[in-house]
């Protein structure tokens, strides 16, 4: 990929092809991505989003990251599903604080059709109030996806979190090819994808860019790729992994903005442990959005004034929703 090349958008990335941009020398790969980046969007703007867990804790899945699985002691209290009432006190808070995006999770292995009612009602409140709407909540099925796109879901989150090789050693409670599964129910109904994964998690450099490479592959390209860094949770089977070399992880979100010109790369989970310095080279490697707010899901999140100070030092601005792709 040259600087000055005008790019279209591909979907069939080799992994050698993908490998050789991520093993770039450091200084060509930013340029390149900041290239990408710079056809595609303001450069200064930064999209924020704001989490909140609506049914927290108790999950019958494994995956060996996550303080909510019931599988392992995190001290993490399963919670009932929120009320419709609570979940609109949270996005009204989230709207104040500037997100233009609220983005709901369960920990759910999939909803019960008993809970659908609920969630749709959520979705079409929030969206009442002129946010967009993302939900996570485990696998869907057609039917699922038909009626949260009809209630009116922007987004929905389904992450495949690492490479396909590596996918077992992570989760053995589905399969990879169960989060395609998902992902293409989302699409057939028309509603907007996001995935992506996390480093960290004792993965090689090769597992990230095939994780990005299975990505970029799809077709159309998920319109919002989150990038975690793993936030270790006593208890779970990666508490004390040894974290991702911090410069892979800005190559690896260097990749995902050239591979996937046109979307939204996130910066996601574990900002609360890297430097101004670590934030300002992902920024610009190319992610362009943030969750912004003290918490995520379970874990901290930098929170509002921390956040107001980075953006100031770096120039940044929160992204208009009007400048968010269609
Ligand atoms: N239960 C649903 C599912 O797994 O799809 C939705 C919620 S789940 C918590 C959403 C995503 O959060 C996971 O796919 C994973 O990528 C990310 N995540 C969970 N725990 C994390 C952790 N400790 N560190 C970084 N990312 C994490
Ligand atoms: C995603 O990729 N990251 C978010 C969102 N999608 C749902 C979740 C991060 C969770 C971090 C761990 C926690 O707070 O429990
Ligand atoms: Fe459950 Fe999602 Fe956590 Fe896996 S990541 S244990 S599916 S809440």
């Amino acid at each position: 990929m040259h600087g000055t090349q005008k790019s279209a958008l591909r979907y069939d990335w080799t992994l050698e092809e993908a490998q050789a941009i991520f093993e770039k020398p450091f200084n060509d790969l930013i340029f390149d991505a900041q290239t990408v980046h710079r056809r595609h969007f303001d450069a200064n703007e930064v999209q924020v989003s704001t989490l909140l867990s609506i049914k927290t804790g108790g999950c019958p899945e494994d995956c060996a990251y996550c303080s909510q699985s019931a599988h392992f002691e995190t001290g993490v209290e399963a919670t009932k599903l929120m009320d419709v009432e609570e979940v609109l006190e949270g996005a009204r808070q989230a709207k104040e604080g500037g997100a233009t995006r609220y983005c709901m999770g369960a920990a759910w292995r999939s909803p019960k059709d008993r809970d659908m009612d609920a969630i749709c009602d959520m979705v079409a409140e929030v969206r009442g109030m002129g946010m967009e709407t993302c939900m996570t909540l485990g696998m869907l099925t057609q039917e699922q996806a038909k009626r949260l796109a009809d209630a009116g879901l922007d987004y929905y989150n389904h992450n495949i979190d690492t490479s396909r090789d590596y996918y077992d050693k992570i989760i053995t409670t589905r399969t990879f090819d169960d989060r395609i599964d998902t992902l293409k129910n989302v699409r057939d109904v028309g509603m907007k994808v996001c995935c992506g994964g996390i480093l960290g998690m004792g993965e090689q450099d090769a597992d990230r860019v095939s994780m990005l490479v299975e990505l970029a592959n799809m077709s159309p390209h998920p319109e919002s790729v989150p990038i975690n860094m793993l936030m270790k949770i006593d208890g779970t089977p990666l508490a004390s992994q040894d974290e991702a070399d911090a410069l892979s992880f800005v190559r690896t979100i260097a990749l995902a903005r050239i591979l996937m010109p046109k979307s939204m790369v996130r910066l996601s989970a574990g900002r609360e442990h890297m430097s101004d310095e670590l934030q300002a080279l992902a920024f610009l490697a190319g992610a362009n959005s943030i969750f912004v707010g003290d918490k995520l899901l379970t874990t901290k999140n930098p929170g509002q004034e921390k956040d107001g100070r980075l953006f100031e030092k770096l120039g940044l601005s929160p992204m208009p929703l009007s400048s968010t792709p269609a």
